[in-house]
């Protein structure tokens, strides 16, 4: 609905300004008729002329407010501002002036018919002077300007706060118009002499060929003005002062002591209780079905090796990277890791180039499914294989030998992408970014994966979504709980039959159930990203079948022994706001916010370091332009998130976890719901809130990595905390 809404938006604002384009030239030609029936004649077509373009404008207004209606004021606000406020004004001025000056002219030249009777013709000079009036001419010209405004505004939306932008708008309208009645009174003066004459045919084609020169000129230099603008600094520093910042509401800057994100490491000097190394690797590599994947590989593994480490235990992680050109970091989604250990290349440090090394301590402290990957060029790393699943266990848990505890990594991988993966992307950010075709797998595994399970076994599936679009899985065959989600216990889980899961691109859910005597077949459906061949706008697409009913699947099955193979399941889709019973939040039944954020998800068009592309955009900006939401340790900070763009973004935030209280307005009544990817589908609006209670600057970002490689990147800044890591051409640390 609301992207419908979107659409209609950048629609009808272009064709206003087309309709009024026309119906202005129109006024304007009126009084250059030669003869009495032609000015009638062009009089009446231009009054049918104005008015289809008022109920154009008609149809503009209201789209933007039914916008304002459905995301709200704060994901319709810049459109009802912007695009449509202006053409209110000149329109009530064209009904209240221009139609009433065109039916008088309608009127005036009744007489050409007459004149056959008899009757005395009208004077010619002194129907030039009527059909050039200034209530006639000005306010439909006006008109066009605000449909041009308007329609720029919509395309390329500015950036809040809207006050002061509008005065700006509001002012060049005014002045416009000021402008435009200066040129018609002189117009009026020339037109109504008694020997004047229409401009001989070659000085109109000379003036029309100027006017669009000008205009070329003025557009192309735009553009290429916008494209300059865009273009990233070759450096982008972390230190405080360099951010502009949204305070929530909130104290703003300079109240807390200084602190930089080398001084918020994990334990240094304990010694560990488990160590790792992961070593990357650039190489081809074969998938178990032998299709070849040009991949970057932590120790020769599609995925990485799984992790399992217990909570509370001290983990020391050795990153070395053997070969890969751009350089490696491990960033460990949804653990909140001090800040320092946090990896993201130019924020909490250097990316390790090719025979270096870096090592991470922390202590997970809190048992759940988590996952590894690198934060250098994720867009590209994480699609070509530098990743895998982070198991935090109890810290002294009782295990059952029997159990079967797997984890599940969906992803979709490039195969004989004839080598280097690339970058991809191109002007639609849509388009997948790895290049070749895509195969959907669980691990390496593209084929149905058969297990033996004995019937009355405990089963944890640990479902890890490595892609960057939300996926559907299904679980036939036995009835299973949601007993976490992104790492986080349930409370209360029910048993679930046939619901259909859909889990957010970097997100995770566990589910149990007793293996029963037949086979339980777990399915992933749908493509990682949108369909890498196509070049028309396709975003992730409506429940895993992303493009043009291309689907993908991945199977697992359990077999107990007995029975035939269950049909997938097609139930209801898993609904975790009202999953699970409430249990109680450390943030209480009504809690006051100390800062509350605003962050429209959009589209608008533009460019994104010097390319022209229809850009992903938080609040109408792109990184580094979105302003860092600054908070100070211990505030307790309420986020809403209004999606009114093409597609899903799973926004995660690192080092924090982020309980959900609303979607759509209707409260969380299931068990808390806490995530660190939470995905807002085209048209959801979300409210979430964090505790702000683990110091340094820490990104907040889509996690659909193409969005986040073109720009749709944040940073979450404690008060006080600046980095001495850049980003930028020019220092080889680029996070996405
Ligand atoms: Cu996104």
């Amino acid at each position: 609905m609301v992207e419908n809404l979107f659409e209609q938006n950048i629609l009808w604002s272009v064709l206003a300004a087309v309709f009024w384009g026309f119906a202005a030239r129109g006024a304007r030609k009126l009084a250059t008729r030669p003869t009495a029936v032609s000015v009638r004649r062009r009089a009446r077509l231009g009054l049918v002329l104005l008015c289809t373009a008022l109920v154009v404008l008609v149809v503009r207004v209201a789209a933007a407010l039914a916008l304002a209606g459905a995301a709200g004021w704060l994901g319709g606000a810049d459109y009802v501002l912007f695009g449509a406020l202006p053409l209110v004004l000149a329109g009530a001025a064209v009904v209240a002036l221009s139609v009433p000056a065109y039916w008088r002219v309608v009127r005036a030249t009744r007489h050409p018919e007459a004149a056959a009777e008899g009757a005395q013709p009208p004077d010619p000079s002194m129907l030039r002077q009527l059909a050039s009036r200034m209530g006639l001419v000005v306010p439909v010209q006006v008109g066009c300007v605000a449909a041009f405004l308007g329609a720029a505004c919509t395309l390329h939306p500015p950036t809040p706060p809207f006050t002061l932008t509008l005065v700006v708008e509001l002012t060049l309208l005014f002045a416009a118009a000021g402008g435009l009645v200066l040129l018609q009174q002189q117009r009026r003066t020339a037109v109504g002499a008694p020997d004047w004459r229409p401009p001989s045919r070659a000085k109109r084609m000379l003036r029309a060929t100027a006017v669009v020169t000008t205009l070329t000129v003025l557009a192309v230099s735009g553009c290429s003005l916008a494209a300059e603008q865009s273009r990233l600094p070759g450096r982008i520093g972390g230190s405080a002062h360099q951010h502009s910042f949204d305070t929530g509401g909130g104290p703003s800057a300079g109240q807390a002591p200084l602190r930089t994100v080398d001084d918020l490491t994990g334990d240094r000097a304990g010694k560990p209780d488990r160590r790792f190394t992961l070593t990357a690797t650039d190489r081809t590599m074969r998938l178990a079905s032998g299709e070849k994947v040009a991949a970057l590989a932590f120790n020769g593994q599609l995925p990485g090796p799984e992790l399992r480490v217990r909570s509370g235990q001290l983990v020391e992680v050795t990153l070395v990277n053997r070969n890969v050109r751009d350089g490696v970091t491990l960033h460990w989604h949804g653990v909140d890791v001090p800040n320092a250990e946090d990896g993201v290349a130019g924020v909490t440090q250097d990316a390790v180039l090719p025979g270096r090394r870096h090592v991470y301590r922390f202590r997970p402290d809190r048992a759940g499914t988590f996952w590894y990957h690198s934060h250098q060029q994720s867009s590209s790393a994480v699609a070509r294989g530098l990743f895998g699943a982070l198991v935090v266990e109890e810290p002294e848990a009782a295990k059952d030998p029997e159990a079967v505890d797997r984890t599940v990594v969906a992803h979709a991988w490039a195969v004989d992408s004839g080598g280097g993966g690339g970058h991809g992307g191109g002007a639609l950010s849509g388009v997948n970014g790895a290049g070749g075709t895509l195969r959907t797998a669980f691990g390496d595994d593209t084929r149905m994966r058969k297990e033996e399970v004995p019937p009355g076994t405990p089963v944890r599936l640990r479902l890890v979504n490595a892609d960057n679009c939300p996926r559907t899985y299904l679980l036939a065959g036995a009835a299973f709980k949601v007993a976490a989600i992104d790492g986080n216990e349930v409370s209360g889980p029910t048993e679930l039959h046939n619901a259909r899961l859909r889990l957010a691109g970097g997100g995770r859910y566990d589910l149990t159930f007793r293996q029963p005597a037949g086979p339980v077949r777990l399915t992933v459906v749908g493509d990682a990203n949108a369909s890498s061949a196509s070049h028309s706008f396709e975003g992730c697409g409506e429940d895993g079948a992303y493009g043009k009913g291309r689907v993908e699947t991945a199977s697992l099955l359990l077999d107990g022994g007995g029975g035939s193979e269950p049909a997938p399941a097609a139930g209801p889709l898993f609904d975790p706001l009202r999953y699970g019973t409430p249990a109680d939040t450390p943030f209480g039944s009504s809690p006051h916010f100390d800062r509350d954020f605003h962050l429209v998800l959009g589209n608008s068009f533009g460019f994104f370091d010097g390319r022209p592309m229809v850009l992903w955009t938080i609040n109408n900006a792109v990184y580094p332009d979105i302003p860092a939401l600054l908070v100070k340790e211990g505030d307790l900070v309420r986020t809403t998130f209004v999606n009114r763009s093409l597609d899903d973004h799973p926004m995660h935030l690192h080092g924090h976890r982020m309980l959900v209280l609303s979607r759509n307005g209707e409260k969380a009544t299931g068990s808390p719901w806490w995530t660190d990817t939470l995905n807002v589908a085209p048209g959801e609006r979300y409210e979430v809130a964090f505790r702000a209670d683990n110091p340094g600057l820490w990104m907040d970002h889509c996690h659909n990595l193409d969005h986040a490689r073109d720009g749709m990147v944040l940073h979450l800044a404690y008060d006080g905390v600046s980095s001495p890591y850049e980003t930028g051409r020019s220092t080889g640390n680029r996070p996405e």
